[in-house]
C-alpha cells in the first residue's frame, strides 16, 4: 500500500509532465546525478560547511557549468527551460550546491553575452568545466534592494581601473576564482554602473569572515573588499555604463533558476524517503497512520497543488526568456515570488507532518526548510519582485 500510494503521489506531482522527450532526458540525467552525487552528501556538507567544488566539477562534466552560453567557446547552448529542469533536478539532492552552480552560470552567461571575444575566449572554456568558478557581486552593505545606489568605485588610471569599496553577502567568496563586480564608473544611479572582472589573487582584493547562516551552509558567504585593487580596462564586460542592465538581465535568469531550486527542494520534502508522504504512512498515532487523518491528507494535497502550480509558473518564465517575450521580466519576477513562497510553505508543512521529529536534524525536511528560506530574500527580495511586477503592470 505504501509503495502504491507513493507511486500515485509521484504521478500527481510528476516533474516530467508536459516536457518533450529531450527535456525529460535532460531532467533525468540531472536527477540521476543528484541522486548519486548530491543526496547522499547533503547533510554532511551542511553540518561541516563543506563547499563541494570537486562534485560541482563533476556536474560541469555533464555540461552544467555554462548551460545557456553559446557553444562558440564551450558553452552547452541549451535553453532556459533546459536550465530550469537541470536546476530543479539537481536541487532535489542538495539545494545550496545547486544554487551556487546557478550563480556561476549567471556569471558565465553575462561574460558570454556581453563580454569581448577576448574575455569570452579567455574565460568561457574554463568556466564551462568549472575549472574556474565564479561569483556575482552586486550587493553592498548599504545597497541591497536599492542596488543601483551602489558605491564601489572604479577610477580610470591609464589602461587600468582602480577599485575601492566593498560587496556584502557574496556567495562563493574566497573560494571563487573570478568575481564579476558591478562598480560605479560614472554618474549616480543605474547609468553610472559598469561590470568588471576581478581575478582571485589580484592585489587589493580581500575577503571577510565566513558568515554564519541558518541555511545554505555548504556555501561560503563573505564580504569582498577592494582596496586600490588594480585591473586592466580590458576586464570591463561589455560597454561602460551598461553594467546595471547586464546585471539585471543576468538576474532574470538567476531568479528562474533559484525558483527552480525551490521546486526541487519542495519535491524532495514531499516525497523523498524520510519525507512527508513516507512519514505519514509509517508514523502511527490514535491507532492509525497519520495518512488516515483527513487533515494530513489535505495537507499533502495542498502541498502537491503548491508544487504543481509553482512549476507551471517557473517553466512559463523560462519559456518567456527563451522566446524573448516582452513579458519575460514580469514572468521571471512572478515565478520567483510565487514559487519561492509556496515551495517554502511545502517544506514547512513537511516539518509539521513530522511533528517533533521534523525539528531534529535526523530528518532531511528541516534542512530543506532552512535552505529554501533564503530564496525569498536573495536574487531580489520577494517584495522587490512585487515592485517589478507592479511597475510592469502600471507602465504606460
Ligand atoms: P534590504 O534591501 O535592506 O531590505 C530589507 C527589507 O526591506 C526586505 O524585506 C526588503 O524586501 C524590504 N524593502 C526594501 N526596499 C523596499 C521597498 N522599496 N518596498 C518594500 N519593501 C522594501 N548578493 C550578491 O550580489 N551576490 C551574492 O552572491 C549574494 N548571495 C547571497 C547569499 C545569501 C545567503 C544572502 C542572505 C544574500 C545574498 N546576496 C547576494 C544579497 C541579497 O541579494 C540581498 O540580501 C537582498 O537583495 C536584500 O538586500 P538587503 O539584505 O540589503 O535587504
Ligand atoms: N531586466 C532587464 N532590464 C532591467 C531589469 C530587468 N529585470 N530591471 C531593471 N532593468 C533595467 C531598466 O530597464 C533600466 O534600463 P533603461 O535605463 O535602459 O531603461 C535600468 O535597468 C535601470 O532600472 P530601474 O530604473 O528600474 O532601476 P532602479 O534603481 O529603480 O531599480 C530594481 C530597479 C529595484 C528592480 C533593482 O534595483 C533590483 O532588482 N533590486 C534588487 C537587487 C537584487 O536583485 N539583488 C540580487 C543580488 S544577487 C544575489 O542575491 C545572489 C544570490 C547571486
Amino acid at each position: 500500500v505504501v509503495i502504491q500510494n507513493r507511486t500515485l503521489l509521484t504521478a500527481a506531482v510528476n516533474a516530467a509532465d508536459g516536457l518533450s522527450d529531450s527535456e525529460s532526458e535532460i531532467y533525468s540525467l540531472a536527477k540521476r546525478f543528484a541522486d548519486q552525487e548530491f543526496a547522499p552528501n547533503m547533510r554532511k556538507w551542511d553540518e561541516s560547511s563543506f563547499f563541494p567544488v570537486d562534485t560541482m566539477k563533476k556536474a560541469a562534466d555533464l555540461g552544467f557549468g555554462a548551460i545557456y552560453c553559446s557553444d562558440e567557446f564551450g558553452g552547452s547552448a541549451l535553453s532556459r527551460i533546459d536550465a530550469s529542469l537541470i536546476f530543479e533536478a539537481l536541487a532535489t539532492g542538495c539545494v545550496p550546491t545547486t544554487a551556487f552552480i546557478s550563480i556561476h552560470n549567471m556569471v558565465a552567461w553575462m561574460i558570454d553575452s556581453f563580454g569581448s571575444n577576448a574575455l569570452r575566449e579567455k574565460y568561457i572554456p574554463a568556466l564551462s568545466k568549472m575549472d574556474l568558478i565564479a561569483s556575482y557581486c552586486l550587493t553592498e552593505p548599504s545597497s541591497g534592494s536599492d542596488a543601483s545606489s551602489l558605491q564601489t568605485t572604479a577610477k580610470r588610471d591609464g589602461d587600468y581601473l582602480i577599485l575601492n569599496g566593498s560587496k556584502a553577502f557574496i556567495s562563493g567568496a574566497g573560494s571563487s576564482d573570478l568575481y564579476l563586480v558591478m562598480v560605479r564608473t560614472g554618474v549616480l544611479g543605474a547609468k553610472g554602473i559598469t561590470s568588471v572582472l576581478v581575478e582571485k589573487g589580484t592585489p587589493g582584493l580581500s575577503f571577510g569572515k565566513n558568515e554564519e547562516k541558518i541555511g545554505w551552509k555548504c556555501q561560503p558567504t563573505k564580504v569582498v573588499t577592494f582596496e586600490d585593487c588594480k585591473i586592466p580596462v580590458s576586464n570591463i564586460v561589455g560597454d561602460e555604463g551598461k553594467g546595471f542592465t547586464y546585471a539585471m538581465k543576468g538576474l532574470n535568469g538567476g531568479r528562474v533558476n533559484i525558483a527552480s531550486c525551490s521546486l526541487g527542494g519542495a519535491q524532495s520534502a514531499l516525497e523523498n524517503p524520510q519525507a512527508a508522504v513516507e512519514y505519514s504512512h509509517v508514523r502511527e498515532q490514535f491507532k492509525g497512520p497519520l495518512s488516515s487523518f483527513q487533515s494530513i491528507q489535505f495537507k499533502l494535497s495542498e502541498m502537491s497543488v503548491k508544487l504543481a502550480a509553482s512549476r507551471l509558473m517557473v517553466r512559463n518564465a523560462a519559456r518567456a526568456i527563451d522566446t524573448n517575450s516582452p513579458s519575460a521580466v514580469a514572468a521571471c519576477a512572478m515565478a520567483k515570488y510565487y514559487a519561492t513562497e509556496e515551495c517554502f510553505k511545502v517544506c514547512d508543512e513537511a516539518v509539521q507532518i513530522h511533528g517533533g521529529y521534523g525539528y531534529l536534524n535526523d530528518y532531511a525536511v528541516g534542512q530543506y526548510m532552512r535552505d529554501l528560506r533564503v530564496h525569498r530574500i536573495l536574487e531580489g527580495t520577494n517584495e522587490v519582485m512585487k515592485m517589478i511586477v507592479a511597475r510592469e503592470i502600471l507602465k504606460e
